[in-house]
Formats: structure tokens, C-alpha cells, sequence
């Protein structure tokens, strides 16, 4: 992959600065640099070099939490995709903060694998708790949906986050990022990583995950542009989020395809069992024969495999501020001010103003893209 130039990248940095911060969108790359920042369908690339977390587009004006919540109502709990996976403990730490800042209580619950079925058990048992909110990452939208509908006809606030459930199954839904914009990125870094030529593959997270499929659905789109005529897409496997699994599908893939060039894996443990699996096959960094691997993962997993090259780039958006998003949109689902209607405001706490957009969703920001140059900004 070609390296830019320090002062390109600071040129870059200073055009997102100026273009994105504030708006809440993307740096048109292609006023910036086009060698760079084209994809292989001859368009500008989504994202930019991520700003420094302080410039994160979506932090907003600081604003004090709404008077109107009373801390004595906020019993909220979290049912993430399952409560071994790191991500679901940063974003668990974010949700604690803003349980703190608001004087309420906070706990997370759910499977020890990414189960749909089990997830049910859990919407039940807290249900019969009578919490005040369910804030649930699912790993299948409709299974879910009937448990999730008894506690709503029950009182108790539903909000999704990361990946949603069935609309009707919820109040709203706090979603990492526009899901379009997350999956396009993933195929556009790999189109870069491989000059627009060989044959990859998809290391996804569970079959049924609303999020990993959403994303896939626009990778897809992605490949079907003209100019990724010779990028093909040759299978898309299902780690289940399980390290093992997503390690074994790995190698199956790599057996499978002698001639494959890349992986493009959409979740956090896929990603991290990839490159390690990748490593062990002797196809990581510095091999004549590696295969270019891409993905969604915190930096602090990412890292060894940035340093030893098998990884070059990759996007994530911070789950600790989406949990901190998901405490105070339940909060404010308890207070009466948040009922998922399109074009409702909210305040977050110190990240700032939402409104509700379509469907009942409500996106915290852009993804951001990390690589050997900005990941030492980064500590999540
Ligand atoms: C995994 C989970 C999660 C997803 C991230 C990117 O941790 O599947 O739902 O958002 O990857």
C-alpha cells in the first residue's frame, strides 16, 4: 500500500478539520487528494484520516443532564450480543459513566456466546424484574421481538443499540454509525489494499446479526459499481462472534481459496481471530503471499497486528460513547422524552443534541479509520 505523505496527511487532517468537524460529515476526499482517496469505482472515498478524539465530529456542546430526569427511576439494564466479547465491556464502561453522571443504576446481563435464544431467557427474567429499560444489542431482529414486545406492554422503555431489532420491538435504536457509509468504507480500504484485483472474502459475526448484515448488504452494493469488476467476493463465512470459530473459518477460507487475496471482517472478534489465524498460516505482514486483512475492531486489539503489518487499515467508531448514548437515550425513553418519533430532540450529556431520525434511529457519528499512523491517538 502506498504511504502518504506527512504533509499531505496534515493537509488531509486540516481539510477534514475545517470541512467535517461541525457538519458531521465526511471531507469530500477527492478535493484533497485523488491518487489517494478514490475508490475503484472512481469515487471519492468515504472518511478521512481521523480527526484526534477531540475533534470527534460527534461530540456536541456540552450539555448538563435534562432536569426533568429523576435518578430514582433509572433502573437500566443491558443485554449486549453476549458479555464475553471486549467490545460490549467498553461500550458497558461508557453506559456506567453515564449512570454515574445521572445518579442511576446501571447493570449488564447476557449469554456467554452470541445467542439469540439465550438473549430471550434474559428479556424474560428482566422483565419479571420490572426494570425500568432493556438497552439490547441482538443478535437476531426477530427473535427477539415477541419477548421484547410482552416488556413493552408492560412499561419497561426498550432501546436497541449497535444492532437492532425488529422496529415495532423498540422505542429507538442507537446506531455506531450509517450503516451505509460503515459497510461501503470496508470495501473501499480493501479496493485500496488490493488495487482493485483479486478475489476476498467475508469473515462475518452471526448469520443473523442485524448490524454484520446491514453492513454486508452495502458491501455488495459496493462490489456490484463498475470498476470492481475484477474484486470478487468468492464467500461470506459466519464466526458466530465465536474466537475459535472465527479462527477455523479463517483457515477453511484460506484452504478453500489458494488464490485469495483478501478478508474483510466486520466484527471485532472475527477481525482480531483473522489476524491471528492469518499470522499462524504465515500469510500476516511481510509475507509474499499475504492476504490483505480489513474489518471493524478496537484499536487496543488491533494493535500488535498494525505494528506487525498484517492489518493496514481499519474503521471502528468508540463503543464506550455508544453506550454512554444508549444509558441516556433510555433515560430519556423513562422521562417522557424520548418516544422514538422522527425529528424529536434529546440531550446526551457531554456529547451533546440528537435528533431522531428515520425509523427511530439515531447515529452517533462517523466511523473512523485507523492505520500505523493514528493509532497511537487512540486508547479503547
Ligand atoms: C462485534 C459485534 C458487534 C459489532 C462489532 C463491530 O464486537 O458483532 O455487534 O458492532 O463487532
Amino acid at each position: 500500500m502506498k504511504k502518504r505523505h506527512p504533509a499531505l496527511r496534515l493537509l488531509m487532517v486540516f481539510m477534514f478539520a475545517l470541512v467535517g468537524v461541525g457538519a458531521g460529515v465526511f471531507a469530500p476526499a477527492s478535493v484533497i487528494a485523488q491518487d489517494e482517496n478514490t475508490t475503484c469505482a472512481g469515487e471519492p472515498m468515504i472518511g478521512a484520516p481521523a480527526a484526534t478524539p477531540e475533534e470527534s465530529p460527534a461530540a456536541g456542546d456540552m450539555a448538563s443532564p435534562a432536569a426533568e430526569i429523576d435518578p430514582a427511576t433509572l433502573n437500566i439494564a443491558f443485554l449486549p450480543k453476549d458479555i464475553v466479547n471486549p467490545y460490549f465491556a467498553t461500550s458497558a464502561a461508557g453506559a456506567q459513566e453515564a449512570a454515574t453522571e445521572l445518579g442511576g443504576q446501571f447493570q449488564q446481563v447476557g449469554p456467554q456466546t452470541a445467542n439469540a435464544a439465550e438473549q430471550v431467557t434474559f428479556i424474560q427474567t428482566l422483565t419479571q424484574q420490572q426494570v425500568a429499560a432493556i438497552v439490547v444489542s441482538a443478535n437476531d431482529p426477530d427473535a427477539l421481538a415477541p419477548a421484547l414486545k410482552d416488556a413493552m406492554a408492560q412499561g419497561i422503555k426498550v432501546i436497541s443499540f449497535d444492532s437492532d431489532v425488529a422496529p415495532d420491538a423498540r422505542i429507538a435504536f442507537a446506531n455506531q454509525a450509517d450503516s451505509e457509509e460503515i459497510g461501503r468504507i470496508q470495501v473501499q480500504i480493501m479496493g485500496k489494499l488490493l488495487d482493485c484485483e483479486g478475489e476476498i472474502a467475508i469473515l462475518s459475526a452471526a448469520a443473523t446479526a442485524t448490524n454484520q448484515n446491514a453492513w454486508i448488504a452495502t458491501m455488495e452494493d459496493e462490489l456490484a459499481k463498475p470498476g470492481y469488476e475484477n474484486m470478487t467476493l468468492v464467500e461470506t463465512a459466519y464466526g458466530d462472534d465465536d474466537p475459535q470459530k472465527s479462527h477455523d473459518k479463517t483457515i477453511e477460507l484460506l484452504t478453500a481459496y489458494p488464490d485469495l487475496k483478501g478478508i474483510i471482517s466486520p466484527t471485532t472478534v472475527g477481525i482480531t481471530a483473522a489476524a491471528q489465524a492469518l499470522e499462524e498460516e504465515g500469510r500476516g505482514g511481510g509475507s509474499d503471499n499475504q492476504v490483505q486483512l480489513t474489518g471493524l475492531n478496537l484499536p487496543n486489539q488491533m494493535r500488535p497486528y498494525v505494528e506487525s503489518g498484517t492489518v493496514a487499515e481499519f474503521a471502528l467508531w468508540d463503543p464506550g460513547n455508544l453506550g454512554y448514548l444508549a444509558y441516556y437515550m433510555a433515560a430519556q425513553a423513562i422521562a417522557g422524552n424520548l418516544t422514538g418519533e422522527e425529528g424529536e430532540t434529546f440531550t446526551a450529556g457531554k456529547l451533546g443534541t440528537y435528533t431522531v431520525g428515520p425509523n427511530g434511529t439515531v447515529i452517533l457519528g462517523p466511523p473512523t479509520i485507523f492505520d500505523a499512523e493514528n493509532i497511537g491517538d487512540y486508547n479503547f
